[in-house]
């Protein structure tokens, strides 16, 4: 099935709406918000982990892939969801994290006790000369492998150590995973999101990495694709219009095509994370530097270049609950806060691929400017804090570092109004809310230029235009240092994207790229986030982060 006329939206369940005043966002609350977000004109509501979990990665360390966490509700309170969403023309997509399971689930447990069955679902080695197995390094940093006294070995572990690795060599394992996903269809799930899931397959030798922290023997892995493919097989590929997303991590274009070019029936589509690299010192996470827009453009344009020749179709994103929010990373999350974050949105969703919308970009949330380590939550960001606390780094820069990288800037709770519990909780929520900026929902959604009803638009644009859906995509100006310029085309028709990321003005001749002039009959403006077009001669003058959208019939 085809899916470029839908937009997909991911709420991250424990900071989108508490319902019973425990501070922790639950299921509960995401249904009586459903008319919100059918207002916004969505398809899917992707929800990240609801799963049995101890939380040491909120959820992303799974006890029990088939029951919920009291913390989110029940399996009624699920349903409820499913149908209620269902009746709005929403489908509803869960996270499958199947890299790895929390050393809390049963089959770990199992394993430790010395059960040989367990043991083999997970990556159990002998170290070397008293040394870990391999030198690999956790995403969450440290040491990929811990020591188990009882076996004299050690179990891989890709993230946290309570994440421990699965064994996909093993077929028990793969075929209990499948029935996982087979119960949730049951339940009528409509889609799934694949947690990392180009990490799965193993080497089968481990070695150390003398170039880099390990990655490269396991990512993309060498039995990767028949995985996907016997996955694809024996679960959701029997339902034709399931949809499915796999989470890409340091992934090439060549795999991408396959994972996800419908010819080879792996996944519908894919996340890469390049794009989001553009602010990375030499690919550390951990430093500063000012978003580099000429290789953003360079990553989309490979991209969107590259999966267009092969028939992959990519999904199209900024934010999510591992990133910093865009507008306070690529955009100007203060004076042109409202014209950015049209700007950026606009950037994306006119691309060819499938859109994502983050709980509160659609109205322009921000990062969340903490100042203090303890208003961290974040597994990833406590580790790092340490390790470079350890690294001598003074404590505020360590803290700048924070405010710019951190994941927990991406997760703070929605800020639905400006009463005391911003409409998330009538309790202490689990997270300090975001310091930047005020700005919540119905703040934005009392005033007509709202970013809210900007993304509206952008949604209702994609599903009324073939060419938005279908149409081949073409960089223009693609050195302009402040410009983002592309156009689609489906037969004769075109639509134009004009994007200005800097708060100069700039001019886009049309005639140049070989355009009518905007006074022709045949040439209309479909979309700005300002009030009206600016023209000079044949010219579009771009103001500070303005956007505009034309389309041009022959
Ligand atoms: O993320 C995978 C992942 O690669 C990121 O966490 C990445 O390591 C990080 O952003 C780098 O700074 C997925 C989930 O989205 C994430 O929330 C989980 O923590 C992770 O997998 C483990 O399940």
């Amino acid at each position: 099935m085809n899916f470029n006329d839908k937009v997909i939206y991911q709420i991250y369940v424990k900071s989108f709406m508490d319902s019973n005043g425990d501070g922790l966002g639950d299921i509960a609350g995401i249904t009586s918000r459903l008319s919100y977000l059918e207002k916004l004109g969505v398809d899917y509501l992707w929800l990240t982990p609801v799963f049995i979990s101890p939380m040491n990665d909120n959820g992303y360390d799974v006890a029990d892939y088939r029951k919920i966490d009291p913390s989110f509700g029940t399996m009624e309170d699920l349903e409820e969801l499913i149908e209620e969403a269902k009746k709005r023309g929403m489908g509803i997509m869960l996270d499958m994290v199947f890299n790895h399971t929390s050393t809390a689930h049963e089959w770990f447990q199992k394993a430790l006790l010395g059960d040989p069955k367990y043991k083999d679902y997970y990556i159990f080695k002998k170290g070397a000369d008293g040394a870990p197995p391999t030198n690999w390094e956790s995403k969450f940093g440290g040491n990929a492998w811990e020591y188990v006294p009882q076996f004299d070995e050690y179990y891989l572990h890709l993230f946290d150590k309570t994440q421990a690795d699965l064994n996909w060599e093993n077929e028990e394992v793969r075929n209990e995973l499948y029935d996982i996903v087979n119960f949730w269809l049951d339940k009528g799930v409509s889609g799934f999101r694949f947690d990392v899931v180009n990490l799965i397959s193993k080497p089968d030798l481990f070695e150390n990495d003398d170039l880099g922290d390990g990655r490269r023997f396991y990512t993309d892995g060498p039995k990767i694709h028949q995985y996907l493919k016997e996955l694809n097989r024996k679960s959701f590929g029997q339902k034709e219009d399931s949809l499915t997303v796999g989470e890409m991590s340091s992934t090439s274009l060549e795999n991408c095509v396959r994972y996800s070019n419908p010819s080879e029936k792996e996944l519908s589509m894919v996340f890469n994370f390049h794009h989001l690299k553009v602010d990375y010192e030499k690919g550390d996470k951990w430093s500063l530097k000012p978003f580099d827009f000429q290789e953003l453009k360079e990553i989309f344009d490979h991209w969107q270049t590259g999966m267009q020749e092969h028939q992959g179709n990519m999904a199209l994103f900024y934010n999510n609950h591992d990133q910093p929010r865009v507008v306070s990373r690529f955009g100007n999350d203060k004076k042109y806060h409202k014209e950015s974050s049209k700007m950026l949105a606009t950037s994306i969703h006119m691309l060819r691929g499938i859109p994502y919308i983050y709980q509160g970009e659609e109205f322009g949330m921000t990062n969340a400017y903490f100042t203090s380590i303890h208003e961290y939550r974040d597994v990833e960001s406590t580790n790092y804090y340490e390790i470079l606390r350890k690294e001598r780094l003074p404590e505020e820069q360590i803290l700048e570092i924070l405010q710019a990288k951190s994941r927990d800037n991406g997760r703070t709770p929605v800020l639905w109004n400006d009463e005391e519990g911003r409409g998330f909780t009538h309790g202490t929520p689990w997270i300090p809310f975001a310091k930047g900026p005020s700005v919540s929902a119905e703040k934005d959604l009392k005033e007509e230029d709202s970013i809210f009803s900007y993304y509206q638009k952008l949604i209702k644009l994609r599903k009324s235009n073939p060419v938005i859906q279908e149409g081949t995509y073409e960089i223009l100006e693609k050195d302009h240092p402040s410009l983002f310029c592309y156009v689609r085309a489906l037969g004769e028709k075109k639509v134009l994207v004009l994007n200005n990321f800097y708060d100069k003005e700039e001019e886009f001749s049309l005639i140049n790229h070989g355009f009518p002039p905007v006074d022709e009959r045949n040439v209309r403006l479909l979309l700005t986030n300002y009030n009206e077009l600016c023209t000079k001669d044949e010219k579009i003058c771009l103001r500070p982060y303005e956007s505009v959208i034309i389309s041009v019939e022959p």
